[in-house]
Order: C-alpha cells, then structure tokens, then sequence
C-alpha cells in the first residue's frame, strides 16, 4: 500500500489523532493554510453553539521537521476545547469519564445501530465517534494532502448547489472567491440568501436541512486510476470515499443519476482534433473514463441529508424503560452542508493521493514531480512516434 491514513477520536474527548502514511519527503508545508481549511470546516451558516468554543488547529507531534515532510509517517493532533469545560471533563475523561446514559436513539443516526453492535447501553458511547466532529482530522490531513497534490498541478474545490428545497443554478465555472465570501459557500448570491431564509425557518420549526454540494478537481493527468480492477477504478474510489462520510447518501460523476434518462447520443464527449490537439465537445463523464481520469476535470456531485439531530425531536423509543419517548436531543447544528463541501474536499483529496502514487510513485516530492514530467511528455508524444512509425 502506497499511501494509507487512519483518525482516532472522540467528539467530546481530548484530541482527535491522525497519521499520514505515504507523504513523500521534502515537501514544504504551509500551517497556516491547513489552519485556515480548519477554520472554513468550523464556519457555514447554520451551525450550532460548538463551533464558538472551538479553534482548531494542528500541531504536528511526527514526521515533519522545519517545515517540511521526512517521508516518515505524518502524526497530527488537533485538541477538543469543550473538554476543558468541567462537565465534558467529567463525563468523557479516559479514565474516570461517566454520567447518566443517553436512552432514546435518533432516527437517522448510530445511535442504535452502534449500541446494539458494541452492546453499549450508554448511546453516548456510540455517538461519541459517530459525530461529525471526526471530519475535524480528515480536513486537517486532507489539507496536507492538498499541498502534496499542489505540488503537482492538481487542485480541489467546491460549492453548495442545494440546500432543503433551494438549488442554485447548475455552474460549470464559478468563482472560488465568491464561494468562500458567502456564508452558504454558493456563488450565486440570490440562491445563497434564500438558503439563508430556509436555514432560519428549518431552525424556527426544530428542524434540520440537507442539500447537495459539488466537488471538481483540476489538473488530474490522464489515466490515473485504472481499469484492471473494481477497486483501482477512480470513479469507485472517490465516490466510495466521499460516501465515506457522515450524513453522504449519494454520489454522482458528471450527470450522473441523469445520464440514465439519455440516448447514447446524448450521453457522451466526442472527440475533435484543434490543431494537432485532441479535444472534447463536452464533460458529460465528469473527468473520468474506463475508471481512469481522461484529463478534464473531475465533477463530482454528494447529496447529505438533514442531520438527525432535531430540536423538534422525532418520535422515538426509550431503550432502558421499553417506553415511547421522543429521540434525545443534543447541542447540535441545523445545517452543515456548507461544512460538509469543505469536508468532501478533504476526502476526495486523500482519496486521490494514492492512486496518484501508484502511478507516479516517488519517495521525494521531487522524483514523484519528475516522474510525473516525464509521464506527461511521453503521452503528448506517443502518437508522435506512432505516425513516425508508420
Ligand atoms: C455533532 C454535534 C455537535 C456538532 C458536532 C457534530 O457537537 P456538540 O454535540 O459538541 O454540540 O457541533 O460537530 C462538531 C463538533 C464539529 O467540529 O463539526 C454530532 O452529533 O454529530
């Protein structure tokens, strides 16, 4: 394996961890940059009373010294403030942590799924790490991920399309600084103030909003990913990593679930020649062919759903007392797609940086950007030598 990562965690505990195995050596890395992904994960109109205790940050604990990468495994730590408050303390600390438990399982969360698997009679112990806290280290890795993949040429970002029944228009450009001024992360500043209206009456009615945000990557070369196997196909990848995430229920590549609906002549990118230059009519597949990249960008579409944390709490059950009782309601957001666009960017980001090893491979940032420079050349050119050799 190539490249691989792991996060550990409770929402509530001291810190969340993380490790990044793979980050070849010598890359120079930018903190306050992965600092201020933090800080745009944090922000989002819509969420809740946590995120003004909150600051996160990382602090590096392995792998980096004087700013850059040293090719050995990347350890990040980012602390929960909220435990320093006296009554998380008591209830989470490793050792001596405990309370009253929590009995009414949320539809739509882990809660009872988590507490039948690992016989848990406490729901906190589930919804400790089920928590969208966890996102926190993703965003932290995958920002490191993001600089590794800059590198290189290749570069992330998103925008909120939907929230609850309000859809801005489809975009095939957009401009990233009007994405991040709007409180909503949309660029279009009609749909984002009627976003706005429908949070704020989801959050006078007790309830939550899901929506959709849109992920496009730029500068992926051809063919990476492969055809060989259903797990090395690219689209399977990064559609499994951001299905990967809390709250994701679906995932479309470029028209995704409208192709079905389609003619074949109406579904595909026809080649043309521009000069000696091969080029495409349109970006149907959403960057991705045969499971490889085809060298447009990357278009992927993530539907979430409303978080099941209602404060207008849906009927439910208490677990203890085998009685109806509405789901326990926690401190919790209203609407969290304009953070979960940040976090689908982290996910595609570390999704990416393994098949990109795979094709490049490199144990320094340079060799694997040499590699790449060379890779590149050869393919402008092999069609060169084919009419050569013909
Ligand atoms: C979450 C509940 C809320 C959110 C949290 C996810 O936390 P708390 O219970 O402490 O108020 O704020 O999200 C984060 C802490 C975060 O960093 O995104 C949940 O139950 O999933």
């Amino acid at each position: 394996m190539v490249f691989r990562y792991l996060t550990a965690g409770e929402s509530h505990g001291p810190a969340l961890v993380g490790i990044l195995d793979g980050i070849p050596a010598r890359l120079a890395l930018d903190v306050n940059r992965i600092n201020e992904t933090l800080a745009r994960r944090q922000g989002g109109y819509g969420r809740g009373g946590r995120m003004k205790i909150e600051r996160d940050t990382v602090e590096f604990l392995a792998g980096v010294r004087g700013g850059s990468t040293l090719g050995s495994p990347i350890a990040v730590l980012v602390r929960n403030r909220d435990f320093d408050t006296p009554h998380v303390r008591a209830l989470m600390d490793p050792l001596t942590g405990g309370g009253a438990p929590l009995t009414n399982p949320r539809p739509g969360h882990a809660d009872y799924a988590g507490a039948l698997k690992y016989r848990h009679t406490d729901l906190r112990n589930v919804l400790e790490r089920a928590s969208a806290r966890e996102t926190t280290m993703r965003v932290a890795l995958g920002a490191i991920c993001a600089q590794f993949l800059e590198a290189l040429g290749i570069r992330t970002r998103s925008y909120v399309h939907r929230i609850g029944d309000v859809a801005a228009p489809e975009l095939d450009e957009w401009s990233q600084s009007d994405v991040e001024a709007s409180e909503v992360r949309c660029p279009d500043a009609p749909s984002a103030q009627r976003m706005i209206a429908a949070i704020d009456a989801a959050k006078a009615a007790g309830d939550t909003l899901g929506g959709t945000f849109v992920v496009r990557i730029d500068g992926v070369p051809v063919g990476v990913g492969s055809n060989r196997q259903p797990d090395t196909r690219l689209d399977g990848v990064l559609a499994g990593a951001l299905m990967g995430m809390q709250t994701v229920k679906a995932v479309e590549v470029g028209l995704g679930a409208d192709v079905a609906a389609r003619a074949g002549s109406q579904a595909h990118d026809t080649f043309a020649l521009d000069g000696e230059n091969v080029v495409r009519g349109s970006n149907r597949a959403g960057g991705i062919e045969g499971g490889m990249s085809n060298g447009q960008p990357i278009v992927l579409r993530v539907s979430v759903k409303p978080i099941p944390t209602l404060m207008n709490a849906l009927p439910s059950v208490n677990l203890h007392d085998k009685t109806d009782a509405p789901a326990t309601i926690v401190r919790s957001d209203v609407c969290v797609v304009p953070a979960a666009g940040i976090v689908g960017e982290a996910m595609v980001r570390l999704a990416l940086v393994g098949p990109v090893l795979e094709k490049y491979g490199g144990d320094s940032i340079e060799e694997t950007r040499d590699n790449l420079t060379r890779a590149n050349a050869a393919a402008t050119a092999l069609f060169e030598s084919a009419q050569e050799g013909e």
